[in-house]
């Protein structure tokens, strides 16, 4: 009998839209790995391209269900963050981090609170600023470049060069313990890029993934449940951008035609083909 390795995600659940934890669980699920969930908020929707959705904010559920795993002696190896209901849950998550990690556990946060060049619905620069204490403490964060340029009080612009984009990753470096994976590198015609920086040599290394020309949400919660599903497996983290480039690429893939589907991607029908991609890279 092998050991499981258990994994909480905190984010919203959408009901509905292919985001947050309706992603989360069944991708990194299908890494083999326990995922717990915490929701930070329920929505009817997620809150781009629908209108009046409800939402529903938890934030005053997390300390007793913190309360509650501490007496049942709860931890976990990693814990994944990704959309964020309220500030205040940002110091409740903080503690979560520091009373339900394992000694040795591992901290993804993926900083969802913007793109395209503007805050997501209900989000602003104070939010963002109260973020960045919480990317700190994340062993690997990845932002996309609107939340890199919030992050960094910095003007976005929809093509940054490749100079640019290697810049802004090492001033990210501010913002984690360890790896940055910034997303969404489009110096070159056919291929998106990310840039991975590691904090411990200094360096980046860019990860490249054929780019598909269609717009869709929801593709920044699938590429990072994938990166966490192959982190918590043991590949790198150019290994972890490289397979969790692809697998989003293959969701978009199966999604483009589909007009009636631009609130999210068809992930569900590439989990048959994560083993193959996991063993290939
Ligand atoms: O995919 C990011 C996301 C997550 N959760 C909610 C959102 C969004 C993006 O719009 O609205 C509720």
């Amino acid at each position: 009998m092998s050991d499981t390795i258990k994994i909480l995600t905190i984010q919203d659940i959408s009901c509905y839209g292919q985001c947050s934890i309706t992603v989360a669980l069944p991708i990194i699920s299908a890494f083999g790995i326990e995922t717990a969930v915490l929701p930070s908020a329920v929505l009817s929707t997620h809150t781009s391209g629908f209108t009046d959705y409800t939402f529903r904010d938890l934030t005053e559920d997390l300390p007793a269900i913190k309360e509650h795993w501490e007496k049942e002696d709860i931890y976990f190896d990693a814990i994944y963050t990704g959309y964020i209901g309220s500030i205040k849950q940002l110091d409740y998550i903080k503690d979560i981090i520091d009373s339900r990690l394992k000694e040795d556990g591992v901290v993804f946060v993926d900083p969802a609170m913007a793109d395209y060049g503007e805050f997501y619905y209900g989000f602003d620069q104070e939010f963002a600023d109260k973020m960045g204490e919480l990317c700190k403490l994340g062993d690997y964060v990845l932002p996309n470049t609107t939340e890199a340029c919030y992050l960094l009080h910095k003007e976005w612009k929809p093509d940054f060069t490749k100079e640019e984009m290697l810049e802004m990753a090492e001033e990210l470096s501010q913002f984690t313990k360890k790896h940055v994976i910034l997303k969404g590198d489009n110096h070159r015609e056919n291929e998106l890029g990310m840039i991975v920086f590691d904090n411990e040599d200094n360096k980046s290394e860019i990860v490249y993934n054929d780019k598909i020309d269609h717009l869709s949400h929801g593709t920044g919660d699938v590429f990072a449940s994938a990166f966490v599903g192959s982190t918590m497996n043991g590949k790198t983290p150019t290994q972890s951008a490289k397979i969790a480039g692809e697998f989003t690429k293959k969701a978009i893939e199966k999604t483009i035609g589909d007009s009636n589907h631009a609130y999210g991607v068809k992930f569900e029908q590439v989990i048959p083909e994560l083993y193959d991609l996991l063993k290939s890279i």
